[in-house]
């Protein structure tokens, strides 16, 4: 998928800065922070979205990374909400499921 712009960022032909990374899972920072915190996490293999995720044992390895990331952003203890945009509907740009981590101040309750 090499025109995948997190395939291409998993494979470091494009930079990011990473929060946290393991076999199966990157997370790095959005390009266009929405919150003081904003992180993406995203499974290495591509995958188009959360429809397409029919693999348990990642869904627990995105558990877990959502979990690391919270504590190493330091939202673990005040909260922080996750995203997974899909299809055109939820505005997902990027075809590479990903989860957005938002954090560090109060979010709105409103959807949009
Ligand atoms: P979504 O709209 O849910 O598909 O979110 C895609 C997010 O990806 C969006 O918030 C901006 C972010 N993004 C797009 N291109 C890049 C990039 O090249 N680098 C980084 N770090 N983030 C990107």
């Amino acid at each position: 998928m090499n025109d995948c712009i997190f395939c291409r960022i998993i494979n470091r032909e494009i930079p990011s800065t990473i929060v946290y990374e393991n076999d199966s899972i990157i997370a790095f920072e959005d390009i266009s922070h929405m919150a003081p915190v904003h992180t993406l996490i995203v499974p290495k293999k591509h995958i188009a979205n959360i429809l397409e995720l029919e693999d348990p044992e990642l869904l627990e390895e995105i558990t877990f990374a959502i979990r690391k990331v919270a504590e190493i952003k330091g939202v673990d203890k005040t909260g922080f909400r996750i995203i997974t945009n899909t299809g055109d509907d939820g505005c997902q740009s990027v075809k590479h499921l990903h989860f957005h981590l938002l954090g560090g101040k109060k979010l709105s309750e409103k959807l949009d």
